[in-house]
């Protein structure tokens, strides 16, 4: 499907430094490592079932800093992300407002493109909806059933978490720890019939009143970890650059996308770093469509917000950092950017060379925005009107590197 306009990036001089990101694989900040001067990266998409809340920007911005820090470095950059177009909280959310499931879905990716673009984030150069990659995924399952890493339980068909010989190594969790999440985010761990209660399902046979597809599977509909796993490895092939989502997708999601993608090639690893967003809670709670507690981008953009706020609002905190969102930082935000204008809007300012190598600096250190916004804010603040070249600099940096238009 369409993703969204792209928003032009302004040249800076010289080049960026390697971006360094947090693996939650290995559980350290490590050297991203593109080979032949393209890095690969995908990004878990929306379940387009409600608005876009500043829980999915803020992760979303993240994966826009990745981006635009490789670049800055040299590097091509091929993008794939997913819709989750058709899955359990949609169907259940159609049934319940007694809207068809596929426009509901239309209706809220379409309002996810405007949020996307009004915040500047950079489009993926593929955007994928799982509806749409049904053939490929289903060729996938048989591959897998047809080396015993998936198995019938009635009609529908699971995944053998033993096949990869490598399941948990992407989250690191303990059997506990795994089997508490697993129940909790949409996993069956108590379904009779499985070889092992983290197995999860690879394909739900086809249920009175679901949609579902005839396929050489038999009629029904995909599990949501092999549709990622299959969208991103046919673009991307294995041992891609960067597996990216929220920390709510470190487990099942990304450990059974991972070992799916990894029992069918048998050529580990999926991806090299598995890199997740901190949570955006309101009141104490995570930001959930489910919870209903959600402050949404679009709701504030009708409201008159600049979307350059609400972006400088997100990234005034580490993307890896669980962090509230509070009635202060829009103004704050607000405040901040109106600072930035006027200081780029002047004929001259500080000399800035040391200003970009602040923000490369920062942002190249597993994505300090905080340290960034801060270097901007310092030269905003300083009187001096030595460099006349100095506001375009700035103006440059801040849309090149952070996507903040002045
Ligand atoms: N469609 C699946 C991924 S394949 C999904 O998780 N969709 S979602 O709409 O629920 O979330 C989209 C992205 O936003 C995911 O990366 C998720 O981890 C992230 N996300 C959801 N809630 C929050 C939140 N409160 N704060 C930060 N990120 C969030
Ligand atoms: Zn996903």
């Amino acid at each position: 499907m369409d993703a969204w306009p792209s928003t032009p990036v302004p040249h800076l001089p010289g080049t960026g430094a390697p971006l360094r990101l947090f693996d939650t694989a290995s559980g350290s900040v490590r050297e991203t490592t593109p080979t032949d001067g393209v890095a690969r990266m995908y990004v878990c998409g929306i379940t387009p079932y409600d608005a876009t809340h500043l829980g999915h920007a803020a992760t979303y911005l993240a994966f826009d800093l990745v981006q635009r820090v490789w670049r800055d470095a040299g590097y091509e950059v091929r993008y794939v992300q997913n819709v989750t177009d058709v899955d359990d909280p949609l169907l259940e959310r159609a049934a319940h407002t007694g809207e068809n499931w596929m426009s509901l879905a239309a209706r809220e990716i379409q309002l996810f493109r405007e949020d996307m673009t009004a915040l500047r984030v950079l489009p993926p150069d593929e955007y994928i909806g799982a509806v749409e990659a049904i053939p490929e995924i289903t060729d996938a399952i048989a591959s897998l059933v047809a080396s015993g890493a998936g198995y019938p339980v009635g009609d529908d068909l699971y995944f053998d978490i033993t096949s990869s010989g490598r399941f948990g190594t992407e989250s690191g969790m303990d059997r506990a720890t795994m089997l508490d999440l697993f129940a909790q985010r949409g996993g069956d761990p108590q379904h009779p019939g499985k070889r092992d209660p983290l197995d999860s399902m690879l394909w739900k046979g086809r249920r009175l009143g679901e949609p579902f597809w005839s396929t050489p599977l038999g009629d029904g509909r995909p599990g949501w970890h092999i549709e990622c796993s299959v969208i991103a490895l046919n673009r991307l092939g294995m041992d891609f650059d960067v597996q990216g989502g929220g920390s709510d997708l470190v487990f099942p999601h990304h450990e059974h996308s991972a070992a799916h993608a990894e029992a069918l090639t048998g050529t580990p690893p999926f991806a090299r770093h598995y890199v997740h967003a901190g949570m955006i809670g309101l009141d104490g709670e995570k930001m959930s469509k489910s919870r209903g507690n959600l402050v949404l981008v679009s709701k504030l953009r009708a409201a008159g917000v600049d979307p350059m706020a609400i972006r400088l609002a997100l990234l005034d905190g580490h993307y890896r950092q669980d962090r509230e969102w509070t009635g202060g930082r829009l103004p704050a935000a607000e405040a901040r950017l109106a600072a930035w204008r006027a200081a780029a809007g002047r004929a001259a300012g500080a000399p800035a060379e040391a200003v970009l190598a602040a923000v490369r600096a920062a942002l190249q250190d597993d994505l300090d925005t905080v340290g960034a916004i801060a270097a901007i804010d310092a030269w905003a603040a300083d009187p001096s009107t030595a460099d006349s070249e100095a506001p375009r600099l700035v103006s440059d940096l801040a849309d090149a590197l952070l996507g903040v238009a002045l």
